[in-house]
């Protein structure tokens, strides 16, 4: 742990070695306002992920399949919301409220993922956000859960947990699609056509292009680089596909024998960066969306305020 009474350089100095070897730090340590300001606004747009991400499978509640299919699917779009809760609180144990980060969403000003900015036309789509989402989901958040933030790391360890169920629900999901009649089978291929980049885009931007990933793995809040993870992701997928018996929509995809992975062709960028910049075929929906939810609950949030004043002077009023 740093020293307060250190002088500020030595602060700094000890805060790296502190990190470096593999300590933790937590909500009352003395921190750099660089490390606080990246985790704020990592954990703030993974909370806001986790909550604009359930619209895109919310889409398809009411639509499910059978009964079955449908709690599934039920419990799965409210684990999102768990999970953007637990991230929430980790991210206001850095002295940020609730109220100022979801100001950053409405304006804009904080981001939430690129994948979750695509319509889900058929019912496969659930599938192929199950297997493909939380599939990369799962690799790029397991080495959260080492995280050198303490309530970030630990929040993320029930994420993952929750994440490997919705992992698997959506394999199942689509390996009953691609077994099923020649309709189902195309159903699924559609989707992992519809899919299969954005969510190869999700791990972000190339390392080269990646302006926060070198300070971000020297403090520990990354463990792995944007490609590392992305390449890991898609070795794993093509496996998948194979199992499933669906083709990854990608002609150049191809095993490389000296490096032991799987080369895939171009990735777009440029519609990457548009989607982020707030141009993908449902950004306006989304936002438009999540602002109505926010206005409409505003009462409710004013009521709990209310019920908490007056039980601090109920409380007030017994102690005197
Ligand atoms: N979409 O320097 P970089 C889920 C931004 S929730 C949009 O590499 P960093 C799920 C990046 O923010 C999935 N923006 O940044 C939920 C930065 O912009 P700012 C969410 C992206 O932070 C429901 C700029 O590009 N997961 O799984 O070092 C149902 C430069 O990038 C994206 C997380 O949030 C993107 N894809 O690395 C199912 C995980 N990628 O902030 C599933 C936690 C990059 O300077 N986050 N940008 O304006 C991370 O691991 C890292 O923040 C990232 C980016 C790897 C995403």
């Amino acid at each position: 742990m740093v020293h307060e009474a250190s002088a500020p350089d030595e602060r700094a100095e000890q805060f790296d070695a502190w990190v470096a070897d593999e300590n933790k730090v937590e909500p009352q340590d003395w921190m750099p306002e660089g490390y606080a300001k990246t985790l704020v606004r990592q954990i703030s747009q993974h909370a806001h992920s986790e909550i604009i991400g359930m619209q895109p499978e919310g889409n398809w509640i009411t639509r499910a399949p059978s009964l079955r299919r449908k709690a599934i699917l039920l419990a799965k779009v409210q684990d999102e919301a768990g999970h953007g809760l637990y991230l929430y609180s980790a991210a206001e144990t850095l002295n940020v409220s609730r109220d100022q980060m979801e100001a950053d969403l409405m304006s804009g000003k904080a981001k939430y993922s690129s994948i979750f900015n695509y319509p889900t036309l058929t019912w496969a789509d659930v599938g192929a956000i199950g297997w493909l989402v939380d599939g990369a989901a799962i690799v790029n958040q397991i080495p959260l859960c080492r995280c050198s933030y303490g309530p970030y790391a630990r929040a993320m360890i029930r994420v993952c947990k929750e994440e490997s169920f919705h992992q698997r629900q959506g394999f199942e999901l689509m390996m009953a699609l691609s077994q099923g009649t020649p309709e189902q089978k195309a159903m699924a291929q559609d989707a992992l056509n519809r899919w299969w980049w954005p969510a190869v885009q999700m791990f972000g931007p190339p390392d080269h292009d990646s302006p926060h990933s070198a300070q971000s793995m020297a403090w520990k809040i990354k463990r792995f680089s944007n490609d590392d993870l992305r390449q890991k992701f898609i070795d794993m997928a093509v496996k998948q596909a194979q199992a499933l018996h669906i083709e990854i929509p990608d002609p150049d995809l191809k095993f490389n024998e000296e490096t032991g992975h799987w080369d895939t062709g171009e990735i777009n960028w440029d519609e990457f960066w548009a989607v982020v910049k707030g141009h993908g075929p449902c950004s306006r929906e989304r936002m438009a969306n999540r602002r109505k939810a926010h206005n409409d609950g505003a009462w409710v949030r004013e009521a709990a305020t209310a019920f908490a004043a007056k039980e601090r002077a109920r409380a007030e009023k017994v102690a005197a």
